[in-house]
């Protein structure tokens, strides 16, 4: 949940999706396209079990015109499938998800899958799914064997989320 305190307001968004989709790249790239004056440092934690959080996150934060503090946490999860308490922990609370799918042709059936878990860790973490704030980030549009913009339109033409395509 976002809080309010001491002027302050801070929401906790999330990047979710499958292993290797590009999460921890896009928060990278955030960070180095903000201003100094807005971020902190970005935090990386990894451990070989899954007994630690495992997850980047990066603070961020600037004050609107009439003073409020606004401040951004914005964490991504462990994608690989044995990290689900992990993912859960890192949902939980979430206000926003960026859902990164990778457009390799080849990891269609992980898409599918990480977007069900989404869909599941969410419910059990007591975050109302059809309502949540979600963008659908198709990455690594670059590669030859990605699958074209058009088809994944067509695809998600009845979904209700916005889908970032960076081609046209
Ligand atoms: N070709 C291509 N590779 C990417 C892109 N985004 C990330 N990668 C690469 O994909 C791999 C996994 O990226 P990473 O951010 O660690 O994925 P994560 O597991 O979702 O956090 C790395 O080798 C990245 O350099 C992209 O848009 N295009
Ligand atoms: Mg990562």
């Amino acid at each position: 949940m976002s809080e309010r305190e001491n002027n302050s307001l801070t929401f906790k968004l999330v990047y979710y999706g499958p292993a290797q989709s590009g999460k921890t790249t896009n928060l990278l790239r955030l960070h180095e396209e903000l201003s100094p004056e807005l971020k902190g440092e970005v935090m990386t934690m990894e451990t070989k079990d899954d007994r630690t959080l495992f997850f980047d996150l990066l603070p961020l934060g600037f004050r609107a015109p009439s003073g409020l503090l606004i401040k951004f946490r914005i964490f991504t999860v462990p994608g690989q499938v044995a990290h689900d308490g992990t993912r859960k922990a890192v949902l939980s609370r979430a206000d926003g998800i960026v859902f990164v799918a990778d457009s390799d042709r080849s990891q269609e059936t992980n898409n599918g899958e990480s977007f069900q878990s989404l869909a599941e860790n969410c419910h059990r973490v007591g975050l109302d799914f059809e309502h949540m704030p979600l963008v659908v980030q198709f990455n690594k549009c670059d590669l030859p064997s990605a699958v074209p913009a058009a088809e994944i339109r067509e695809r998600w033409s009845a979904a209700p989320w916005p889908l970032v395509l960076p081609w046209p």
